[in-house]
């Protein structure tokens, strides 16, 4: 038994009942593979996952990896590389591969619904194991060498990492001031110091391959004057054997609240020796090359914290069953009668209703952006236009990165509360999720980060295509049928959160247009983006959790004791939701209306 309670029913769920997966199966990109291979490969992911890949959780926690400055190398606890090494040895990294590289064909569905499984049981593994998916990026973004570089890294299983973070350059990528010299031969040498480098150091593959935005010299400021350099730790000679170590050395590893498995690194690129760099595709084109891996480590970090969320809520509602404490309260003045599971009381009830609806709203949420992304693989295979699955996808993502990390967390405090004075030991895992899962909200953008991406990139430079199409889905559903008269009321309650989100969205273009005039009309905007994003979040969430009520309605009549506990449990999510987290919005609404610059006024030295 490991800490890690995987949810493979409700990904199934997820991926044959509601987003009928198996449709897009058997061809196009996908012709290798049908609905019973798919579950096998779920199968057997679960198995690790719950298994070997968990095992090192606790250990890797309170036995993080050592740095040694002297030879300033990381030892990794044993656990983990045993954890590491079975996730790779299974080879499933590659079911979404490019077919250069050996991918196995699989839609990105079912990758990040694998990628779900190991994030649960233990995200570092899965940070560790990102090399082949980082290796993607590079083989399509990079020259014949590069191309042949991204083979080499996938057959060896050399680790990867992402380099963007300087200390005066965090959110504000386009302040890094990392630099790039043309060698004239096709090298560069890069100079600088970056830090919060994930897998910067490691003791587990025999190379690793920086991604590392740098200024050419004489670029311009700013995030579009940052080039993306290859920079190997070891340089790579034709045959794909080692040549010299490359000046990239880890000069710190941090000590950090959580995620202590997963090596957080000072990476010092030039100072002893020169650190090697290629141009990525021989061309300066770099945030935008980055972005391509930025947008899947944003899928991945929202991923994990709703892993996170999942196992933790299955935890506390193991505790809850078992844990007896007080009467029921109709017989609370009753001092003999029988004591009851704390599952009988409203107030727990409420509080597991509340994670459970989150958690697999949320992980419907995660799917149904993997569809988007199965969408646009199915059209480039095809030669057919992508732009529209496209677009929804990149409104998706702040909101899996944003709103999933940030609901993740703070209801790991209500799966914590769930098991009392117990939920703060060590020895249930809930107290080393939190922990874990705090970084959600801050690395890959923090969610100030992802709601401005939202709000002014997402929907106003999209001129509000992917946004409305997404609401008139919503509000087309809100005035239909669905549920057979059984979800009129809940309905009723998305369709009026719906307008609320919509008249957010007006009210702040309404300011972005009065900055032409006024330019701190802009501040209004600012005051909004964060509830806005966690706003259209709840919209999306209740949306999908009475899809997903739909799908179970039509289901539950004879169905068998389990599936018909499961699909009761689909819909009295969706009415609870809708009944309790829905009417909020108009809250928010109402907070919007009323934004003024009150808040901007006030003196610092007043705060
Ligand atoms: C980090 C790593 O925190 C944490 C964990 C790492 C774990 C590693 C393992 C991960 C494995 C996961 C992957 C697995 C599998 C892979 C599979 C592959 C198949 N979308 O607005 P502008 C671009 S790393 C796309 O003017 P500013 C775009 O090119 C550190 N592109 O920005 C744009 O040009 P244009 C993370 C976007 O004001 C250009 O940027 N750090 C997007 O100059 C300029 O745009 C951060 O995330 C987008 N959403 O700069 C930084 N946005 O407009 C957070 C921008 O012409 N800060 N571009 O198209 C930000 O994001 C800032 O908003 C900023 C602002 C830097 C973009
Ligand atoms: P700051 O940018 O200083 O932000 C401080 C606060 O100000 C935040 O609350 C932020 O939301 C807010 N803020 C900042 N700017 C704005 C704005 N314009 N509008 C509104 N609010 C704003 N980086 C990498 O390159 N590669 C990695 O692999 C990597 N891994 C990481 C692992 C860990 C464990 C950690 C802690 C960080 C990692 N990072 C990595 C760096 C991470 O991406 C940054 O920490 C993050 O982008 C935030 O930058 P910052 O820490 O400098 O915070």
């Amino acid at each position: 038994m490991t800490h890690y309670k995987s949810n493979l029913r409700d990904l199934e769920f997820n991926l044959f009942e509601v987003f009928r997966r198996q449709d897009v199966l058997g061809e196009g990109p996908f012709e290798e593979l049908d609905e019973d291979t798919a579950r096998t490969i779920l199968d057997e992911v679960d198995r690790l996952a719950t298994g070997v890949v968990a095992a090192s959780f606790e250990d890797a926690d309170r036995n993080p990896p050592v740095y040694d400055p002297a030879t300033r190398t990381v030892a990794l606890p044993e656990s983990l590389k045993k954890s590491y090494r079975a996730y790779m040895d299974a080879g499933w990294f590659n079911l979404d591969l490019l077919p250069e590289l050996g991918g196995m064909g699989a839609p990105r569905s079912l990758a990040w619904a694998t990628a779900e499984l190991i994030l649960g049981a233990n995200p570092a593994v899965h940070m560790y194991a990102a090399g082949p998916g980082f290796a993607n990026v590079l083989y399509r973004e990079g020259n014949d060498a590069q191309k042949r570089f991204a083979r080499q890294a996938v057959d060896n299983g050399w680790g990867a990492t992402m380099v963007l973070t300087e200390p005066d350059a965090g959110s504000d990528v386009g302040a890094g001031r990392t630099k790039a010299v043309d060698q004239g031969d096709g090298t560069w040498h890069i100079d600088g110091v970056k830090r919060f480098i994930t897998s910067g150091e490691q003791d587990m593959t025999e190379n690793i391959f920086h991604l590392v935005l740098a200024r050419p010299e004489g670029a311009k400021p700013g995030t579009k004057g940052l080039s993306l350099f290859l920079v190997p730790k070891f340089l790579v000679n034709e045959d794909g054997s080692l040549g010299e170590r490359n000046g990239a050395y880890v000069t710190n590893v941090e000590h950090k609240m959580g995620l202590k498995a997963s090596t957080t690194c000072e990476l010092t690129f030039g100072a002893e020796h020169p650190a090697i760099g290629y141009l990525v595709g021989d061309k300066h084109d770099g945030i935008r090359q980055m972005f391509l891996v930025i947008e899947n480590a944003r899928m991945m970090v929202g991923t994990k914290a709703i892993a996170t969320l999942s196992t933790g809520y299955l935890n506390a509602l193991e505790y809850a069953k078992e844990r007896k404490q007080g009467a029921d309260l109709t017989q609370m003045a009753d001092k003999t009668a029988p004591r009851v599971a704390i599952t009988r009381h409203p107030d727990v009830r409420r509080s597991l209703m509340t994670q459970k609806a989150y958690a697999e709203a949320l992980r419907a949420l995660v799917v149904y952006t993997a569809t988007q992304q199965d969408a646009v693989q199915i059209a480039e295979h095809g030669g057919t236009d992508h732009s529209a699955a496209d677009a929804l996808n990149d409104l998706l993502l702040p909101i899996v990165k944003g709103v999933g990390s940030e609901r993740s967390y703070a209801l790991l405090a209500e799966s914590l509360q769930t098991l009392g004075g117990s939920g703060y030991l060590q020895d249930y895992p809930i107290e080393q999720y939190i922990r874990d899962a705090k970084i959600d909200t801050l690395y890959e953008g923090t969610t100030a980060i992802q709601a401005q991406d939202f709000f002014f990139r997402k929907i106003v430079r999209n001129n509000g295509q992917a946004f409305g199409a997404l609401m008139g889905e919503i509000k087309g559903f809100a005035g239909g049928e669905a549920g057979n008269g059984r979800l009129k009321e809940e309905r009723a309650a998305l369709a009026d959160a719906a307008a609320d989100v919509e008249k957010i969205v007006e009210i702040m273009v309404g300011h972005a247009l009065g900055s032409a005039e006024d330019p701190r009309e802009l501040y209004k905007v600012g005051l909004n983006t964060t509830r806005l994003l966690m706003a259209v979040g709840d919209v999306v969430l209740g949306w999908l959790l009475l899809r997903q009520a739909e799908v179970a309605l039509a289901a539950i009549d004879g169905a068998g004791p389990a599936d018909a506990d499961f699909y009761t449990g689909k819909i009295a999510a969706a009415r609870f939701f809708a009944d309790q987290v829905l009417p909020r919005v108009a809250a928010e609404r109402a907070i919007a209306e009323n934004t003024a610059l009150d808040l901007m006024d006030v003196p610092e030295s007043a705060f």
